[in-house]
């Protein structure tokens, strides 16, 4: 077996692993602070002590391994992507970066690469919002720009808050702003991961250059008519909620199509009450996820949104309310890590191209406290956030390579 087949198959092993720390049901289910978080902390901890690192943990759960330099103090170059899930998502989607970063710290120790700035190795929570509602809730931690207030406002469908549950799970989340880096101590963050989409596969090339991220508004959108029987309320006396919530979603979809300029538009969540099916809705909760290169697309599609919501709503004599509950602008990255990655694939002679991201990472906020880059490898049938998601190990092992190329030539 080649070095090359050993490190994809080190790579593999650990992904599988990681994989089993789910809850039931299909693809993989691993929510923050819950017992598969648990037991996917224990594995990383311990191969992040196998590979010589020491580890920390900072008020949330990120989780820290550091690999000392001959220069304590220059700041620290670090790697890493998030380690939660989505329902019933896919075993690569975050993971696969945690692992390649971790396959990197093993591939140092095992050459004797000798770093001057001290390497770190990072496992982030709470990424996927899946939990909280909240996106990017470990990477904002380490951006230091989660306000402490969040820690009781952000709370799970059971009302639990991140302070309860993390606090639950023996982290200290009063120490929030302990967990926050800067330029001073965080020379650069790189963070590999799948693509999400299908260009890289499409176009047959092994390594994608992230340049940007696109913005992201999350809204809630809440509907209240009257619920009443089902049977005995005649059409034209009901305050019935869900169909003009029904239109609404249909509206989104139309503006969407109409600007045709790369924004997108997701409901994903949708809740009716009381819910029976003799009972007319009452009360329509819809979530919108809207996504942009453009945050003028956003700004526009935002204020259209509001106005046919408003519309909507009194032509069907029931009340309407849009919360904006997440505001994230589009992200360029450091030209200068850009390019890092673009060296580093052409150097290995893996075929390569710029690439924008379409999903949001961690690495939107750690970009406002130090230079990013970010290495895409190919999903297949760009298929993610499904249990169908799937990457090659190969294309992995090829990333890691990037990865560490870049690492040390920040180094240097
Ligand atoms: O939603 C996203 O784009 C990311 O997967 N959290
Ligand atoms: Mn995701
Ligand atoms: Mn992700």
């Amino acid at each position: 077996m080649t070095l090359k087949e050993a490190q994809a198959e080190r790579i593999e092993k650990e992904i599988w692993e990681l994989s089993r720390f789910s809850a039931e049901g299909p693809g993989v289910t691993r929510l923050t602070y819950t017992p598969e978080h648990a037991a996917a902390r224990e594995t990383l901890i311990a191969a992040m002590k196998a590979a010589s690192l020491s580890v920390r943990e900072d008020a949330l759960g990120n989780i820290i391994g550091r690999r000392e330099g001959t220069d304590p103090q220059l700041p620290a170059i670090a790697v890493g992507s998030h380690f939660d899930s989505v329902r019933n998502g896919g075993m690569f989607d975050g993971t696969a970066g945690v692992v390649c970063a971790l396959e990197a710290a093993r591939v140092m120790l095992e050459s004797g690469y000798v770093n001057r700035h001290p390497f770190e190795f990072i496992a982030i929570v709470e990424e996927e919002g899946a939990r909280f509602s909240s996106g990017m809730l470990g990477g904002r931690a380490i951006a230091g720009l989660v306000a402490d207030r969040e820690l009781d406002s952000l709370v799970d469908e059971d009302g639990v808050s991140v302070r309860q549950a993390a606090t639950a799970f023996g982290l200290k989340p009063g120490e929030l702003q302990a967990a926050a880096r800067s330029a001073a101590d965080l020379r650069a963050f790189i963070e590999l991961h799948i693509e999400q989409g299908p260009i890289l596969e499409q176009e047959q090339i092994e390594i994608g250059v992230v340049t940007s991220i696109v913005g992201v508004r999350a809204l809630r959108v809440a509907v209240k008519g009257r619920s009443d029987h089902a049977g005995t309320t005649p059409m034209h006396l009901r305050q019935d909620a869900l169909v003009p919530a029904a239109l609404m979603v249909r509206e989104v979809n139309r503006f969407v199509n109409e600007i045709a300029d790369g924004t997108v538009a997701t409901v994903g969540h949708l809740t009716v009450a009381p819910g029976g099916g003799n009972q007319v809705p009452g009360e329509v909760d819809f979530t919108l996820d809207l996504r942009s290169p453009h945050e003028e697309s956003l700004r526009v599609l935002i204020d259209r949104i509001s106005v046919m919501v408003g519309e909507v709503a009194s032509q069907a004599g029931v009340a309407a309310d849009v919360d904006e509950f997440f505001n994230l602008s589009p992200v360029q990255l450091a030209p200068t890590m850009v390019d890092a990655v673009r060296e580093a694939a052409s150097a290995l002679q893996f075929t390569h191209r710029d690439i924008s991201s379409g999903a949001g990472h961690d690495s939107m906020f750690i970009a406002q406290v130090t230079d990013v880059g970010m290495v895409f490898v190919p999903s297949r049938a760009g298929r993610s956030h499904v249990p169908e998601e799937w990457t090659d190990f190969d294309d992995l092992r090829k990333g890691t390579e990037v990865v560490l190329r870049v690492m040390k030539a920040l180094d240097r």
